[in-house]
This record gives structure tokens, C-alpha cells and sequence, in this order.
């Protein structure tokens, strides 16, 4: 869907927007130049949209359809055409295989839909915590774990497929998210387990193009409620440093224990070189997969703190983002919205720092200058940067007031049909 009169729209907000940016350098006493330089920085900021958080989603207990939903890639890839043309920051999509599986012919179709709305193939998603129609064995007991090396030759075969239909769209790298784990003190032998983890996941290393990734997620529990093979952050590096260079850690913020500090997750990482990049979504509990933002800005601010350092320090540093939230009760286009413009927001709050003065405070030992320099910038309404950034790429104003306004989903609906239901959502 080609979206019309977004300059029209931003219109109708010149004054208010202009007044608000001038309020923002006055009293955060900044140049014209600073500004145009954070705002530079927002601009190329792309978040990648998984294809599956596009449709709502569900809980155990039940899921309750959404409205107008996408019912293939084709439509997920127009769905996020919308975002794309209203944020100017959801360029991308992540695939997940078996659910976005394409056949020969479909390619062309799909890389056309894609390049139309700007839109690039970010890393793919293999799927071995389901069994799948027709599957010869079941990983009900894992995958890349089991002690049958049948069902792990399975789960390798089938990363190397997703690999492959990665490259038939111009991915560059492959995300692994294992279930594997244990439900019950006893049912795994941890050390074997995790051998065997790492064994399966070298033979789909070793498969990997020259110039592709592996990034490797990790989780606490769920489904899992005993052990998980691959649990912590500190498990994930070392799987990536046996394998070598291409494999990584990645940080899924719903990922971790309560009150875990995954800022310093991210330093560690970084120093070491071993951060691929970030699924993002916010929890008070677990992965609940909620709106970035929702629950705790500051956390997702002191984590771009650390990523700015890192980008600062190391220019060449390049890492994946990508939302992966899932949408129970809200319009999932909506949410999705709502979420990138809390990373924009951090990511902006986080450029506001004064990192020189930040390391003076250090070096003295000034702790409380060293937090009001964070609060600061914190407590600073960076929405004005954020729009205007926005706005230069062609962007809307206010993409969730337009998106309402223009009635999206009512046009969305009256093309598809109320209830639709893909794969994998
Ligand atoms: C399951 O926890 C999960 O949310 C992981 O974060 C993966 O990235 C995602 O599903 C898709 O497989
Ligand atoms: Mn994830
Ligand atoms: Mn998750």
C-alpha cells in the first residue's frame, strides 16, 4: 500500500514541531551542527521487523484474531511497507523458516515486493522447537541436544536449509534459538548436552557463507522449565568463541532473569567483540514480549548508553536490531510503531550524553555528578530529534496519529477480509 499526503499531514504540525525543536537546543544548549549530527545518526538507524510479529499473537491459553492481518510474506512484507513508510526505520525483515518458506518461483515476486518499500532481508530464524507437518522425527526432547544423532542431523539439515533460503533473498546471517533444555531435574546430562549442541551447531558453522553470521540467542527457561542448554549470555560466548569469528551473541532483553544488568552484558560483549545485535521488547517477569519501552526506558536507555560508547569507540562495529515483541491484545502495526519509536527515543536520549564529561566524573569519583549527567540526558524530551529525522527521510510526524487517521487497518481489513490466519503468527 502506497501511503499518500504524508507531507500534508506533517504539515498541519510545522509549527509545533519547529517551536519544540528550538526549545530542545536552547535548553539543552546545543548547536545547529550537534543537532544535524544526532539527527544524521537517527536517520540511518533501521530496526528489522520479524515477519511473525505482524499477525497477533497468542498466549498457552488461547489467542484471540486480530483484524486484516497479513496472510502471506508477500502481505508481511507489505505490512511492514507501512511502517517502513511511516517511521523511516523498519527497512528490513526477518524471515523465519519453515513459516516464511519460499518456493522458486515466488523469489522474484518477493524481492520485488521488498525492494519497492526499501525493504532488505535481515537475518533468518531456524525453527526447531516445533514439530512441523510431516517431520520424519520429533524434537520433543531437543534438537541440536538430542542424544539421537538422527533428530540432530534433522535439525542441522534443516538449519543449512534456512541458510539457504537466506541467500535466495540477500540475508547475511542465520539466528539460532534453541529450545533444548530439560523440563526435569535429571533428564539431561548438561555436559553431554551442551556437547552436543556445540558439535551439531560447527557442522552448520562450517556451512555458512564466507560472508555470513551466525548469531546465538540464549534464554533462562521456557519452554523448558528446568534447564535450558543454552541459558545465559555467558554459555551463548562460549559456543561463539569455539566456533569462530562468524558466530555471536545475541541479546533478546526478554531474555534474562529478573534485575539481571544487561547493560553490562553489553560492555562485556562488546569489548570482546562477541555482540551481534539485539531482539528488543520489554517484560516485568519473563519474555513477556511486550512494547519496548513499556516497562522499563531507563533500562533500554543505560543499554544504548553502553551501545553509543561502543559504536563511539569503534566506528565499525555493526549489529543487528530487530524488534521481537508479540502482540496479544493491541493492532500489531500499532505496537510495532509504538515500539520503534521507544528505541528511537533511547537511541536519541542515549546521543544526548556527554561521555567525556561522563568519564571526568569517573576518573574523580564523583558518583553523583556521574548519575546526573545520565539522568539528564534522560529526563531530556528527545521526540522533537526523533520526528525531525523522521521527517528529512519522508517520514510522518506522528506515524501512529497518521496511521489512524488514514485508517490503515480499516483499508487493510477491507482488502483481506476480517479473520486471516498465516503461518507461524
Ligand atoms: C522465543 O523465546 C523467541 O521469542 C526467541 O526470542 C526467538 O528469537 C523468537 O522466539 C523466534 O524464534
Ligand atoms: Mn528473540
Ligand atoms: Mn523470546
Amino acid at each position: 500500500m502506497q501511503l499518500k499526503d504524508i507531507n500534508s499531514f506533517n504539515e498541519s504540525y510545522r509549527l509545533q514541531h519547529l517551536k519544540a525543536l528550538d526549545y530542545l537546543k536552547v535548553s539543552r544548549n546545543i548547536t545547529d551542527d550537534q543537532l544535524l549530527d544526532i539527527v544524521q545518526q537517527l536517520k540511518t538507524f533501521q530496526v528489522a521487523i520479524p515477519s511473525w510479529a505482524l499477525g497477533t499473537g497468542g498466549t498457552r491459553f488461547g489467542r484471540f484474531s486480530g483484524a486484516g492481518e497479513p496472510g502471506d510474506l508477500q502481505q508481511k512484507i507489505q505490512d511492514v511497507g507501512i511502517l517502513h513508510q511511516l517511521n523511516r526505520s523498519s527497512g528490513a525483515i526477518s524471515l523465519h523458516i519453515p513459516w516464511d518458506t519460499l518456493s522458486e518461483d515466488e523469489i522474484q515476486t518477493i524481492r520485488e515486493e521488498a525492494a519497492q518499500y526499501e525493504i532488505l532481508f535481515d537475518a533468518v530464524n531456524s525453527n526447531t522447537f516445533q514439530d512441523q507437518e510431516g517431520q520424519s522425527l520429533s524434537y520433543k526432547f531437543g534438537s541440536l541436544c538430542h542424544v539421537d544423532k538422527a533428530v540432530r542431523n534433522q535439525a542441522i539439515a534443516h538449519m543449512k536449509e534456512v541458510i539457504d533460503q537466506g541467500q535466495l533473498v540477500g540475508s547475511k546471517s542465520l539466528t539460532v534459538w534453541l529450545s533444548d533444555g530439560a523440563s526435569f531435574p535429571g533428564q539431561l546430562d548438561f555436559k553431554e548436552a551442551l556437547q552436543r549442541v556445540e558439535e551439531s551447531l560447527r557442522e552448520v558453522y562450517d556451512y555458512l557463507p564466507e560472508d555470513w553470521q551466525m548469531f546465538i540467542e540464549y534464554k533462562p527457561y521456557e519452554p523448558n522449565f528446568y534447564s535450558t542448554v543454552i541459558s545465559d549470555w555467558g554459555t551463548s560466548y562460549l559456543l561463539a568463541e569455539s566456533l569462530g569469528p562468524k558466530a555471536k551473541t545475541l541479546v533478546d532483553l526478554g531474555h534474562h532473569l529478573p534485575n539481571t544488568n544487561i547493560e553490562q552484558i553489553v560492555a562485556t560483549l562488546i569489548y570482546k567483540n562477541k555482540l551481534a545485535g539485539f531482539h528488543f521488547n520489554d517484560s516485568k517477569y519473563g519474555d513477556d514480549d511486550l512494547t519496548v519501552g513499556a516497562l522499563k526506558p531507563y533500562q533500554l536507555f543505560l543499554i544504548f548508553c553502553e551501545l553509543v560508547k561502543g559504536m563511539k569507540d569503534n566506528p565499525s562495529l555493526s549489529l543487528a536490531w530487530m524488534i521481537d515483541a508479540s502482540h496479544n491484545i493491541k493492532d500489531p502495526l500499532e505496537d510495532i510503531l509504538q515500539s520503534v519509536e521507544a528505541i528511537m527515543l533511547a537511541y536519541a536520549q542515549a546521543l544526548m550524553v556527554d561521555y567525556k564529561a561522563l568519564k571526568e566524573t569517573q576518573l574523580a569519583n564523583d558518583v553523583t555528578y556521574a548519575q546526573e549527567i545520565l539522568q539528564d540526558a534522560y529526563r531530556t524530551d528527545v521526540r522533537p530529534v526523533v520526528a525531525e529525522a523522521r521527517i528529512q527521510e519522508g517520514g510522518a510526524y506522528d506515524p501512529l496519529q497518521y496511521y489512524r487517521q488514514y485508517q490503515l487497518r480499516e483499508q487493510l481489513i477491507e482488502k483481506r477480509g476480517l479473520y486471516v490466519k498465516a503461518s507461524g503468527l
